[in-house]
């Protein structure tokens, strides 16, 4: 009874806002552009750069109303929803150009509204457009989005598949302490608020070494457990999968009830609200891969991953038959899938990198049953920390990056410093990539001491001034291409 009568709020409250933003929508044209992406992605840093290059008029060739000089203006303007924190942009770029370093991990939702004056590209539509397009962006944690799948799941599903998932070879270790409390709880025992503590303890830290692990885990749900926001111990938070649920329906009074009902309120009160206010009102969408860091630490990884955006995407746009697709507004039309950061690449590499991730992206919207978007892909950088070069060693010549890697980076045992510009040969790609993929194969990977690409964080570029002392904006790989693909055509 409680959960129909959540439905059916949502539903008319959905059906409110879509209302309210088509009458809206008459006076000025406005976009909801989702930036989406597992934690360290690179959604801030793209949506502070994607900013940046519009009010700042940034090199955009791809970008066809910036290059045919339609656009007028571009400026921040107050935002549709005001109890949304603002997204801090001008924080964000002031670390970014002035002090050269990357704005922390995002640890709660915010939101801005761009907008752009245009010129209509064709003389007909000019007399009638009014030449105005807002696009409203939201930011917000990347572990966050990897609740959103747990809404279609039972706690028996929830539970099943972390332990599951749990028993990997990549996971397997790290989840060792967690699966022996586990072992020895009976879900059927009087509930109790200690081992319910213990468990929900020791099932978070194994999430949190999954983050922090080299290989590059995409981490489980739930998201919380990783950036609580402002739910920091509150028993919402305090459950945890339970091992050998059998069928049976939980007994009144154990722990098994207590922890599908904590489940399921963590469903109704905070996975839901996200989803409703957030997701479903989406126009467009980017979903931003660090297929970088999972590469380097090979197939499980890259399985791992393919299994994290495989059940995102079918969130987003769930086929005929979801009970998701009630709760949208509006259907997304556009989606690209872009490969992060491919300034850690000397650009002969770019290629490779776009087909691995058409490769992860067509799987992952074929097994999502995802229907009708468009769907493109990219390898971009939002931010180039890098430029490129040639070393000669010996008879050969290589082709480098060159760059200033951030203080404590290390490569074949050298430590830097954080001041030092450094050339680096990045290492290629593979050229199969199957390889890449093939987690029963052989390692692509020469050996795990020698990874096939060098991967370090580098520090933010030092921008440009021009002769009149005047900073450029941003360089960035392929930000255009993405920009012509998410907003061109409404610049038309
Ligand atoms: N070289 C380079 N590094 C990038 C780029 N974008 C992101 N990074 C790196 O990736 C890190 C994470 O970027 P963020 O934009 O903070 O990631 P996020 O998706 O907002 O992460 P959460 O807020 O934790 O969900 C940064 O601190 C940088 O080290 C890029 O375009 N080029
Ligand atoms: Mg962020």
């Amino acid at each position: 009874m409680a959960s129909s009568q959540t439905t059916f709020t949502d539903e008319a409250r959905i059906a409110l806002d879509t209302l309210s933003g088509r009458a809206s929508g008459l006076f000025s044209p406005s976009m909801r552009l989702g930036v989406t992406g597992l934690s360290r992605a690179g959604k801030t840093v793209f949506i502070s750069a994607l900013v940046h290059n519009l009010i700042h008029g940034g090199r955009l060739p791809l970008f066809e109303a910036q290059k045919s000089g339609r656009i007028a203006r571009a400026f921040l303007e107050e935002q549709p929803d005001d109890a949304v924190p603002r997204f801090q942009y001008e924080d964000h770029i002031a670390a970014l150009v002035n002090d050269r370093v990357w704005p922390d991990s995002t640890r709660a939702i915010s939101e801005l509204r761009l907008t752009i004056e245009y010129e209509s590209a064709s003389g007909w539509s000019r007399m009638f457009s009014s030449g105005k397009l807002s696009v409203d962006i939201v930011d917000y944690p990347g572990e966050w989005l990897l609740d959103l799948p747990l809404l279609g799941k039972s706690f028996a599903d929830f539970s099943r598949e972390a332990i599951e998932m749990a028993a990997l070879p990549v996971r397997e270790d790290l989840s060792r302490a967690w699966r022996a409390i586990s072992a020895e709880i009976d879900p059927n025992a009087d509930a109790d608020e200690m081992t319910a503590r213990r468990l929900a303890e020791s099932f978070a830290a194994y999430l949190k070494a999954c983050k922090l692990d080299e290989r590059a885990l995409s981490t489980l749900p739930p998201g919380r457990f990783l950036m609580p926001g402002d739910l920091e111990g509150s028993p919402a938070l305090t459950f945890a999968p339970l091992a050998g649920l059998g069928d049976r329906r939980p007994r009144s009074g154990s722990l098994h009830a207590m922890m599908e009902r904590r489940y399921e309120a963590y469903k109704t009160h905070v996975v839901k609200p996200f989803f409703r206010e957030h997701i479903t009102r989406l126009d467009r969408q980017i979903v931003l891969i660090d297929a970088m860091q999972a590469l380097n630490a090979g197939p499980g990884a890259m399985a791992d991953l393919e299994r994290a955006v495989t059940e995102i995407l079918a969130c987003f746009r769930p086929g005929r038959g979801s009970f998701l697709t009630d709760l949208f507004s509006r259907r997304i039309d556009r989606i690209l899938v872009a490969a992060t950061k491919a300034d850690h690449l000397h650009h002969e590499s770019h290629d490779r990198l776009q087909a691995i991730v058409r490769r992860l992206a067509d799987r992952a919207v074929a097994r999502a049953n995802f229907t009708g978007a468009d769907v493109d892909v990219v390898a971009m950088a939002a931010v180039r920390a890098t430029r490129e070069g040639t070393v000669k060693q010996g008879r050969e010549t290589l082709p480098v990056i060159i760059g200033t890697p951030i203080a404590g980076e290390k490569i074949n045992g050298e430590t830097f410093d954080g001041k030092t510009e450094t050339a680096i040969f990045p290492g290629d790609l593979p050229e199969k990539i199957d390889a890449v993929f093939d987690v029963s194969g052989p390692d692509h990977r020469q050996d795990s001491a020698d990874p096939a690409i060098r991967f370090v964080r580098f520090r933010p570029p030092k921008l440009e001034r021009t002769a009149e002392g005047v900073t450029l904006s941003l360089p960035h790989i392929r930000l255009d291409r993405a920009l012509q693909f998410l907003i061109g055509d409404h610049l038309a």
